[in-house]
């Protein structure tokens, strides 16, 4: 898997699967997981979240992309951040690795990631894209040959970049 960093909106991405930082009940929200409900299209995407029945904290579930550019969305289920001794890096890295296999299911051989609680959960960004970048950096896939973290800021970017020259 090649591993890159980019500046931009998630929405945006032309990959074979976004993936959303959602919540728990897949109910849709505000950050990312309005900006994919809004462009994908919300009330098609509404109802398909609501047939996964939610997804806990730490995994991932599909849905097709509709409008998007992308085929399909992974939604995953980051943590909310209170103080790093409560599981967050491990259900963070599950994030990651959850998305990626669930891309493997589907076949996507490009996905993009946001970078997931780092908005309303309140991760703290530095903390973040170590998880993010040494987690992918672990994983190997004959099916996933891209994998996009998408910063939507200058500060995220520099911190993947930093992330992936260790
Ligand atoms: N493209 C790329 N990155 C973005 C975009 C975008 N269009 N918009 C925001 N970001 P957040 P979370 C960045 O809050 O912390 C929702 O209500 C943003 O700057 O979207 O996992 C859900 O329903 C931040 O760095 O996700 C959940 O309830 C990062 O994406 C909850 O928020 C993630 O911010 C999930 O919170």
């Amino acid at each position: 898997m090649r591993i890159e960093a980019v500046i931009g909106d998630i929405t945006k991405q032309q990959v074979d699967a976004v993936v959303n930082a959602a919540n728990s009940a897949l109910a849709g929200g505000g950050g990312v997981d309005g900006a994919i409900h809004r462009a994908a299209g919300a009330d098609q995407m509404h109802e398909a979240c609501a047939r996964l029945g939610g997804c806990p904290t730490g995994d991932a579930k599909a849905t097709p992309g509709f409008g998007l550019a992308a085929k399909w969305v992974i939604h995953a289920v980051g943590p909310r951040y209170r103080d790093g001794r409560h599981g967050e890096a491990e259900a963070l890295a599950s994030c990651y690795r959850r998305s990626k296999e669930v891309a493997e299911v589907l076949g996507a051989a490009s996905i993009a990631f946001p970078a997931i609680s780092t908005g309303i959960y309140g991760y703290p960004p530095e903390e973040a894209a170590h998880v993010a970048v040494q987690t992918l950096k672990g994983l190997e896939s004959k099916i996933v040959m891209l994998v996009r973290l998408v910063a939507f800021d200058e500060y995220t970017l520099s911190l993947y970049q930093r992330e992936l020259r260790l």
